[in-house]
């Protein structure tokens, strides 16, 4: 298959880039946050995204590779972009196959040491639903992180089948909530009190929460209303390359 022999060289060959999307303050409009997002700019088949990627990276067995690689990136951008009168966090998307890399709490101390960045300023993200399919060693690698002064995310949260099982189980900090609750919000539909009572219970339990997929400015006010503090969406910004998120966060200052 094409996809298979050509993302075996990606990397080596330069292909592979990051886009970032900004976190933001839903009461004052500041960004706190940028999440790094994976694209292969693959000269023969065109921009393939991570949910076409990711798959064939754990068969070829280069998706830890792959991982690592995102994680030296963002950590390097990161670097340039947070300074003491804008303290930014980057997060990085990871699957519970790259957390089990026994080497994957001690590449991440490296990363940071290696870019000068503070743990704090590190956020890795793990989608609920795929926590499923290996829950002890992901509880395991996100405690490691967190023993570190890394900040950890459920992300998608409310999509997956065992949310709050997930949830009681998992050591994470942020919990983001899915765009699929907060998707027909505004629209005077069910979503009002779902998001209402995921935002509570991850207030009561001392998280900080996201909502993410804010598609529309009713969806932002539905979402600071419901006491959410972070936003994350198309109606905020849409993901980015760098230089145009570079240029997104001068114009804060
Ligand atoms: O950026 P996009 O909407 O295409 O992302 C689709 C999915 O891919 C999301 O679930 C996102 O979390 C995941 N994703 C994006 N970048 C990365 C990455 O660098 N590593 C991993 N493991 N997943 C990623
Ligand atoms: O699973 P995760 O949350 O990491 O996925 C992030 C993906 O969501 C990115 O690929 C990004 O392109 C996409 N995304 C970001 N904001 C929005 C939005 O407002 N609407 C939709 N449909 N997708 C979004
Ligand atoms: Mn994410
Ligand atoms: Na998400």
């Amino acid at each position: 298959m094409d996809l298979e022999r050509e993302l075996s060289g990606a990397a080596g060959r330069g292909e592979l880039d990051l886009v970032y999307q900004p976190v933001l303050g839903l009461h004052d409009g500041q960004p706190v946050g940028v999440e790094a997002l994976l694209r292969w700019r693959s000269p023969a088949l065109g921009t393939v995204l991570p949910a076409e990627l990711l798959p064939v990276a754990e068969d070829l067995a280069i998706a830890v590779e792959i991982g690592r690689w995102v994680l030296d990136r963002a950590c390097r951008q990161l670097a340039t972009w947070s300074h003491p009168s804008r303290p930014l966090w980057m997060a990085v998307n990871v699957t519970p196959h790259e957390l089990a890399a026994p080497d994957f709490v001690s590449t991440v101390a490296a990363t940071l040491a290696a870019h000068h960045l503070a743990p704090e300023q590190l956020v890795v993200e793990v989608a609920e639903a795929r926590v499923a399919s290996d829950v002890p060693t992901v509880v395991t690698q996100l405690a490691g992180l967190r023993a570190l002064g890394v900040r950890t995310a459920l992300d998608d949260f409310g999509a997956g089948q065992a949310s709050l099982a997930q949830l009681r189980r998992l050591p994470v900090d942020i919990l983001k909530i899915d765009r699929a609750l907060v998707a027909d919000s505004g629209r005077g539909t069910q979503s009002k009190p779902l998001i209402d009572v995921v935002v509570s219970l991850g207030r009561r339990l001392g998280l900080e929460i996201v909502a993410e997929g804010l598609e529309t400015d009713g969806q932002v006010d539905q979402a600071r209303a419901a006491g959410c503090r972070y936003g994350q969406g198309f109606a905020l910004s849409r993901p980015a390359p760098a230089e145009r998120m570079e240029a997104f966060l001068e114009s804060f200052q």
